[in-house]
């Protein structure tokens, strides 16, 4: 059972695909020099963001990492501006100023990516103050990465929202590997949900490539935090197929994760529950596909025709 409609569903398996498909370009067109800086692919873990995100309302708010495009399509971001902001062109999500790991849409609620690992924890524990301050019912989003739970400022947010009651959702995305270390190798406990105990409040792991499993966590903690009862941890497990990033650090993963990642790929297995739920056929499937990949690719021939920024640009949209 699942409380999301039949076109949400349908509509999420889109979303699922324009992420794929992104990201296979985004690293392709680094791969081949159009943009530099360095990107990180959002591969594995789609089911992630989409079933965190369909469970929002609007004027909720999200951070992320710098493995942040598939949260900020999740969030509604248009793959041409997105495509536009990774090679640096004026039609970007950000005119071109903040690339690949710097993404922010305040009108969809994103508020943004970071590349620095958890600095967005604290962050988005003052966005969280800040609504519970207005009273305005908004809960904020934060994602995460294994290693990210490791550093000092995670703890120090765990015990201000626990003891504040805010209104925030914490979600770990552990793809098993901090760039070249083993969360294994790193964590002294076997679920990073555990941690949240130290803190008196709830911790859930669950299987981040079940997007319904995801949404039906998401609902119930997002819900629990608009109530004013405070944070949720929700362990979403993956496993990082591809680099960590397309500079080529981390490698690829063992035999071993190769073969996990073919079983539990988290596209063939929604799309096989959207045929036993009777949603979608295969050649329905086929479809949707077909045109999330020429959507992508159109997004691409968008972003290359767009202008680059002129250096009087750099004088714009600051604040002072
Ligand atoms: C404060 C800080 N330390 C180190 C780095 C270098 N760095 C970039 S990504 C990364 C690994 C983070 O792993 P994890 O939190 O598990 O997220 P993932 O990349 O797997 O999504 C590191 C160490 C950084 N960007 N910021």
């Amino acid at each position: 059972m699942t409380t999301l409609t039949n076109d949400q569903q349908i509509e999420l398996l889109r979303q699922m695909w324009r992420i794929r498909f992104f990201e296979e370009q985004a690293i392709r067109l680094y791969g081949e020099g159009y943009y530099k800086g360095s990107t990180h692919p959002y591969i594995a873990q789609e089911a992630t963001a989409l079933g965190v995100c369909a469970a929002l309302r609007p004027g909720d708010q999200v951070l992320a990492t710098y493995r942040g495009h598939g949260v900020a399509m999740a969030m509604g971001a248009d793959p041409n501006e997105m495509m536009a902001e990774l090679l640096g062109r004026t039609d970007g999500l950000c005119k071109g100023k903040g690339g690949s790991m710097h993404l922010s849409q305040p009108s969809t609620g994103f508020v943004g990516s970071n590349a620095i690992v958890s600095a967005q924890i604290p962050i988005a524990g003052g966005v969280a103050l800040a609504n519970q301050l207005d009273n305005n019912g908004v809960v904020t989003i934060c994602f995460f990465g294994d290693g990210a739970s490791c550093e000092g400022i995670f703890y120090e947010t765990c015990n201000m929202a626990a003891l504040w009651k805010l209104p925030l959702v914490l979600v770990v995305e552990n793809n098993e590997f901090a760039i070249s270390t083993h969360y294994t190798e790193s964590i002294s406990v076997p679920f990073i949900a555990q941690r949240a105990q130290a803190f008196g409040f709830p911790g859930v792991t669950i299987d981040g490539r079940d997007l319904y499993a995801v949404h039906e966590t998401a609902l119930e903690a997002i819900d629990r935090a608009r109530r004013g009862d405070g944070p949720t941890l929700i362990e979403a497990k993956t496993v990082r197929w591809t680099r960590h990033s397309a500079v080529s650090a981390g490698g690829y993963g063992s035999g071993e994760a190769m073969e996990k990642w073919r079983l539990t790929d988290p596209i063939p297995r929604y799309c096989g529950e959207l045929i036993s739920r009777r949603i979608l056929n295969e050649e329905q499937i086929a479809e949707i596909e077909s045109a999330a990949r020429e959507q992508i690719e159109a997004a691409v021939e968008f972003a290359l025709n767009s202008p680059m920024p002129t250096p009087e640009m750099l004088y714009e949209d600051i604040f002072a």
